[in-house]
């Protein structure tokens, strides 16, 4: 049987599924990925901008790179692939969705409780009173501040050396651990802990897929990879 029927017959008969997915998932929705040709990293090192430190030392600059980002985000709409996650949702009795995007597009598609394990663009945090609200300002006045306090605002997403929410990572960690079928969709697997999701899928004897058109280091230990783009690849998998 080709992969892809294994894979399919798999997700049909998944009790509990978990599906990671990370930056390649959007690529289709025409958000550019961080570390693929044209990705946002290529010309900036993500230490020059995704890093506390970074925004300690040039806030001005951090803000232009989520202004330009949240620019893009907010011309984009969800794919083929984030429309077969919901089906999937709908279909499945035991659904989790934990993403590593920024870009809301699963939750714009439809999906009702996507985990954002990294945070979300389209909400920022107070320095000073640690606020957290939802500003679609588009551009952004840079740099913002709060209208509480008047303190500087930073986006709500979580910089490498940060640590991620509890709960995020309560949540993400238990779906993985009791899911019978995992799904790794979109990510290049470098970045932890999201990276560790996979193993822990397979640990627990999970059947894990992965669907990336490039081989990643989860690659050999997956059941089965599927080599493809997400908006095509996904849509397959959602039973009749
Ligand atoms: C933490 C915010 C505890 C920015 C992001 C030394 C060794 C090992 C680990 C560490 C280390 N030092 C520190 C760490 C931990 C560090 C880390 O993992 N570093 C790595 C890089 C070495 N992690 C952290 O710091 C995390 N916090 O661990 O807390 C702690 C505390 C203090 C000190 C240590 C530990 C915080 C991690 C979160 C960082 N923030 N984003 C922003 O987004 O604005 S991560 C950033 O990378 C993005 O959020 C993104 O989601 C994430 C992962 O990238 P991908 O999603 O995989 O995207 P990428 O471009 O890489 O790949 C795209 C893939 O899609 C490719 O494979 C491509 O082939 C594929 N693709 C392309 N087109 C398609 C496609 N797939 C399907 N369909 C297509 N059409
Ligand atoms: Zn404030």
């Amino acid at each position: 049987m080709a992969d892809i029927d294994t894979v399919r017959e798999r997700v049909a008969g998944a009790k509990r599924l978990a599906v990671l997915t990370g930056a390649g998932m959007s690529a289709e929705s025409g958000v550019p990925t961080f570390r693929g040709p044209g990705g946002l990293w290529r010309n900036h090192r993500a230490e020059d901008l995704a890093t506390p430190e970074a925004f300690s030392r040039d806030p001005k600059l951090v803000w232009e790179w989520y202004d330009m980002r949240r620019t893009k985000v907010a011309q984009a709409a969800p794919n083929a692939g984030h429309h077969a996650l919901v089906a999937l949702e709908n279909r499945l009795p035991g659904f989790s969705l934990i993403t590593q995007n920024v870009d809301g597009l699963h939750r714009l598609a439809g999906s009702t409780d996507p985990v954002e394990m990294h945070g979300n663009i389209w909400k920022v945090r107070c320095t000073a009173c640690n606020g957290i609200t939802e500003d679609r300002r588009v551009p952004i006045p840079i740099p913002p501040s709060c209208n509480v306090c008047g303190a500087l605002l930073r986006p709500h997403i979580v910089w490498f050396g940060e640590s991620l929410d509890a709960d995020v990572l309560e949540r993400a960690f238990a779906a993985f651990e009791y899911c019978d079928v995992a799904l790794i969709v979109g990510t290049s697997g470098v970045v932890q802990p999201a990276a560790s999701l996979a193993g822990l899928a397979r640990r627990v004897g999970a059947f894990v897929a992965e669907i990336n058109p490039e081989p990643t280091p989860a690659t050999e230990a997956v059941d089965v990879a599927l080599l493809g783009k997400a908006g095509e690849i996904l849509p397959q998998l959602v039973p009749g």
